[in-house]
């Protein structure tokens, strides 16, 4: 359903396009209206337009319809480069600033002649911003913060766009002939929440022919070295990938120092040296005190083949990716960290009664295509109006719907729940007898996440020990690369989520990821209890599971902290009694 999916961005997009060049707002949310018809849709499109249905389908008439035909056909759509045509590059990349919609940045275009982020920066710099109507202080303030914090993070691409396409790169490179492996290394296989650049090691028996395959790519936007064993390029969607060649023997002291990371690197010489060896990334070798590197004057390495060889002949425990980071001591023994598999609940999740886009059926059946036995559906509750928040009467209706789907489908536990507004002052959004109604609650912050750490802490606090909260939604509410978030006092959360049994969650959206590894990592030291969610409002969503347990890996969770591992009779059994983990 990836189509469906990929042209509903590309309806997205046209829409906003279309809003920023100031287009008619029928026109404009006709366009928006056919993304929600692509993302429901529960068969490919190109089904769909093969049986001649296109306009049969509500909301798309017969441009609509051509439209689509021809990005099936073609891979693009007339209309929308046409729009990108009209309108400066750069303008289009102010879309990622928080606070900033297609409205305000067609204005700013318009009234201000801001085409990119160093022309906004001017204008709001010169006062220009702040000469137009209807554009007060406190706006040009906040869009000034967001510039700055977007500028700091631009340079970095968020895991859930490098992770796929990093799979893609793997997949094409090893079809080339004569490859016989191909990894990611670096920041991406460590699991980090952004990626500088992507690394690729590979084995081949033809180098020149895969350096070759791999700078000629299509979406190669520059050519940035080209060796006969190595290569780097800059591609259009503005991500940079090397590639380095290596015989199949020394692969392991390859991927070894290329996953990095550096600090991790530079405790494993050390160890090295003191053993009286050397390692690089052609392998560990003997001391000789020789200046020479060992690889080039023929001394064959003590390991070198796989990674395992290499920390076992250093006498270290193996360590997993994700805890190699500069916080990560080599010496001691890891954890047997979470895996995907272990998962066997999603524990936050929207249907189509508040802003999700599936129905309860739908939402269970695309849990169970997952591998997961259990799903909690907790939709927003009545203060967040902008996700269409259920009122208590509706959240009546809902959790009656959701007892009746369990008749459907007996081999699911189904919980009926709610994700509740944690206000400002940290009261929650229901009444605690609406929330004993409910089997699990979910509880998040959504607004004023600006505001002061104290404020933040007590706000949070208040939900951690509230009896009635399981879960602590996306802790800080922070969005990477587009807005920070709470910063609350996190060690006196930590000691109070641990006392209380209340789980903290990591919101496996790659653009949330919050809880963020280095909190998650005191979590665990802390004795907390965590939950791993999606927070799916569309099927496809439950995929970013692997996300949330990446960012689990790196804090060092082990399934008997996760509240999603918990099978049903466990988990319905905390759920009732909340209770703490025990210390061990
Ligand atoms: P990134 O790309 O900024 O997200 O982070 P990394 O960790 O992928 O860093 P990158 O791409 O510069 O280099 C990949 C790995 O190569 C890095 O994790 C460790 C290794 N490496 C690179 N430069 C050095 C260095 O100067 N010293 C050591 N010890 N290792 C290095
Ligand atoms: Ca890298
Ligand atoms: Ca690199
Ligand atoms: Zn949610």
């Amino acid at each position: 359903m990836s189509v469906n999916r990929q042209l509903a961005g590309y309806f997205e997009q046209i829409a906003s396009l279309m809003e920023i060049t100031g287009a008619n707002a029928f026109k404009v949310s006709a366009n928006r209206k056919v993304v929600r018809v692509l993302e429901d849709l529960d068969r490919d499109i190109a089904d769909v337009a093969t049986s001649g249905e296109l306009e049969s389908l509500d909301g798309i008439g017969k441009g609509t319809a051509a439209r689509i035909s021809q990005f099936l056909e073609t891979g693009t759509i007339d209309d929308l480069e046409h729009l990108r045509s009209e309108i400066p590059d750069g303008l289009i990349g102010l879309l990622d600033i928080s606070g900033l919609g297609p409205k305000t940045v067609g204005r700013l275009w318009r009234e201000a002649d801001v085409t990119d982020r160093q022309s906004l920066k001017a204008a709001i710099d010169d006062g220009r911003l702040a000469s137009l109507p209807r554009m007060g202080a406190k706006t040009i303030a906040n869009i000034a913060d967001s510039l700055a914090f977007a500028q700091r993070a631009s340079q970095r691409t968020p895991i859930g766009r490098a992770l796929p396409l990093a799979e893609q790169l793997v997949s094409q490179l090893k079809t080339v002939p004569g490859v016989t492996r191909v990894h990611y290394a670096g920041s991406l296989r460590r699991g980090c929440e952004t990626i500088g650049d992507i690394d690729l090691i590979a084995v081949t028996t033809d180098p020149t022919g895969l350096v070759d395959t791999f700078t000629n790519r299509p979406d190669v936007a520059k050519v940035l070295a080209k060796g006969d064993t190595k290569a780097a390029i800059r591609l259009t969607s503005d991500i940079q990938v090397d590639l380095r060649i290596v015989p199949e023997d020394v692969l392991g002291a390859t991927l070894l120092y290329f996953t990095g990371s550096k600090e991790h690197n530079v405790l494993l010489r050390e160890r090295a040296r003191s053993m009286h060896m050397r390692l690089n990334e052609y392998g560990l070798f003997p001391d000789d005190g020789d200046d020479e590197p060992p690889q080039q004057r023929g001394i064959a390495p003590l390991a070198s083949a796989t990674e395992d060889d290499i920390y076992s002949a250093l006498e270290l425990p193996m360590q997993p990716c994700s805890l190699r980071e500069s916080a990560d001591d080599p010496l001691v023994a890891p954890p047997a960290l979470i895996e995907l598999n272990d998962i066997r609940s999603e524990l936050h999740s929207h249907t189509t009664a508040s802003d999700g886009h599936l129905t309860i059926d739908e939402l269970i059946n695309a849990t169970r295509d997952r591998g997961l036995g259990i799903i909690a559906i907790t939709d927003h509750s009545v203060s967040s109006v902008q996700a269409n928040g259920l009122s208590v009467d509706r959240l009546h209706t809902h959790i009656a719907a959701i007892h009746d789907a369990r008749d459907r489908h007996p081999d699911m536990l189904i919980l009926a729940g709610s994700e509740v507004d944690i206000h400002a002052d940290g009261r929650l959004d229901y009444d605690d007898d609406v929330l004993r109604e409910l089997d699990i609650v979910v509880a998040s912050p959504h607004a004023s996440l600006k505001q002061a750490s104290d404020l933040a802490t007590e706000r949070l606090l208040k939900a951690i020990e509230h009896p009635l909260v399981h879960i602590i939604g996306h802790p800080t509410g922070r969005m990477i690369g587009r807005r920070p978030g709470l910063d609350p006092n996190m060690p006196v959360l930590l000691e109070a989520a641990a006392a209380n049994g209340t789980a903290l969650e990591i919101n496996a959206n790659p653009r949330r990821l919050d809880l963020r590894d280095v909190h998650v990592r005191q979590a665990m030291a802390a004795g907390c209890r965590i939950a791993i969610n999606t927070d799916a409002h569309t099927g496809d969503h439950l995929a970013f599971l692997r996300y949330g347990v990446l960012t689990a890996r790196r804090g060092r969770v082990t399934p008997d902290a996760c509240v999603n591992c918990l099978p049903p009779d466990a988990l319905l059994t905390w759920l009732a009694q909340k209770s703490p983990l025990l210390s061990s």
